[in-house]
């Protein structure tokens, strides 16, 4: 470490270089210097020095699956490929027989957690959900529900004439038990406006998860990059959420969402390469100090960048997924059919020389696999 401080050149880099070094929190003007460095490999030892300390050399997954309700949705925000007007082709709805079905078929699979998000339903509101928030639990109990992004709740609890206290709560006491990260996109109002205009705004966004937060319901949160935002966008979102952090500590996981380029509005700007990703991971691990996990999304990302993120700052690669998410794939993510048995996820975990452990929703852990053998290969593309 000493050695590749001392090579740096750049002044302004190695001073920020030395603080992170001394577990000082850096600024945003750092944050940038950060950014705006090509040392990828300075970046990944000191976002890796963090994890280290932070975590050891575990790497967290746990075993879920998502309900996509429906892709029908009252906005239309430029990189999505997933939303669909009503009656649009391609527009679909599940019945809530269909959801039932969909839960039943993971009884006594050993799964710990529902992720639910869709669509934003001109009709639905909150008691539409928490039925099937209950419906959900009836057939799989215990499960964790992890349920509806903020710009879902922001309308759900409108059409129900709440305030967001009574929304959220009458939502926790149908069973909600957390609230995902998404609809974070990018807060600075000079993007948001180009690429998601009507949607939640940035203050609705951050006060729903504030007011979770004081109600007991943690959550996540997450960054849309590699669009047309600029550096100094992605540290202002960072920040915005490292202060909120500071205030509630409700946030377990930041999770990168590199833009995908396919079937969307914001299809001419292309995608950012995998350096890009690995730089983004490192400066989101260096940056943000007080939330604990950062979670590389393998359906988005893809395995092998996964594998590779792990050496960059991240410890958390999400879940077993079981093809259950369109958003992605819609979008043209590598992963076009996302699922991964545990044995294969503990495989390309510890094929990246880490250490797999099986997790719930809020990082108990449930299983760890460093003692047991992967002697045997799985047949999926990843590092070996
Ligand atoms: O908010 C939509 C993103 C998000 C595209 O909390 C796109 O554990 C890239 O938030 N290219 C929803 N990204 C998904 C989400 C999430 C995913 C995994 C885990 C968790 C968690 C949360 O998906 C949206 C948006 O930022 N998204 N379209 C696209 N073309």
């Amino acid at each position: 470490m000493n050695f590749l401080i001392s090579s740096i050149k750049d002044t302004a880099l190695k001073a920020v270089a030395e603080k992170v070094l001394a577990g000082e929190r850096i600024t945003e003007e750092e944050g940038l210097i950060l950014y705006e460095s090509n040392h990828l490999s300075l970046l990944g030892t000191l976002a890796h020095h963090i994890r280290i300390q932070k975590h050891g050399k575990n790497v967290y997954f746990n075993r879920n699956f998502h309900i996509e309700p429906t892709n029908i949705c009252i906005f239309t925000c430029a990189f999505c490929a997933f939303a669909r007007r009503p009656g649009e082709d391609g527009a679909w709805e599940y019945s809530i027989e269909e959801i039932e079905n969909i839960a039943r078929k993971y009884q006594g699979k050993g799964v710990t957690e529902v992720h639910i998000v869709g669509g934003v339903h001109p009709k639905r509101d909150v008691h539409y959900y928490g039925d099937m928030i209950q419906r959900i639990k009836k057939i799989l109990p215990g499960i964790h529900v992890k349920a509806f992004t903020a710009v879902e709740l922001a309308v759900m609890i409108a059409r129900s004439k709440m305030t967001l206290e009574e929304g959220l709560l009458k939502l926790k006491e149908y069973g909600l038990d957390s609230i995902p990260g998404g609809g974070a996109e990018i807060f600075a109002e000079d993007v948001r406006s180009q690429i998601c205009d009507t949607k939640a705004s940035t203050d609705q966004w951050l006060t729903i998860h504030e007011t979770a937060h004081k109600l007991g319901i943690p959550s996540n949160c997450t960054m849309l990059y590699g669009h047309i935002e600029k550096y100094h966008h992605r540290i202002d979102h960072m920040n915005r959420l490292r202060t909120l952090q500071d205030k509630t500590h409700g946030f377990n996981t930041f999770i990168p969402l590199k833009f995908r380029d396919d079937n969307n509005d914001l299809s001419y700007v292309g995608e950012v390469n995998m350096l890009e990703d690995l730089k983004n991971y490192a400066v989101a691990r260096i940056f943000m100090d007080n939330i604990p996990h950062l979670k590389a999304y393998w359906p988005m990302i893809g395995k092998q960048t996964a594998q590779l993120s792990l050496s960059y700052g991240v410890d958390d690669i999400d879940g077993t997924i079981d093809d259950t998410t369109k958003i992605y794939s819609m979008a043209g993510a590598e992963e076009q059919n996302p699922a991964l048995s545990t044995k294969e996820l503990v495989y390309l975990i510890k094929k990246a020389g880490f250490v797999p452990i099986e997790r719930d929703t809020l990082y108990n852990v449930i299983h760890d696999y460093s003692k047991e053998d992967v002697q045997d290969s799985v047949d999926i593309p990843i590092l070996e």
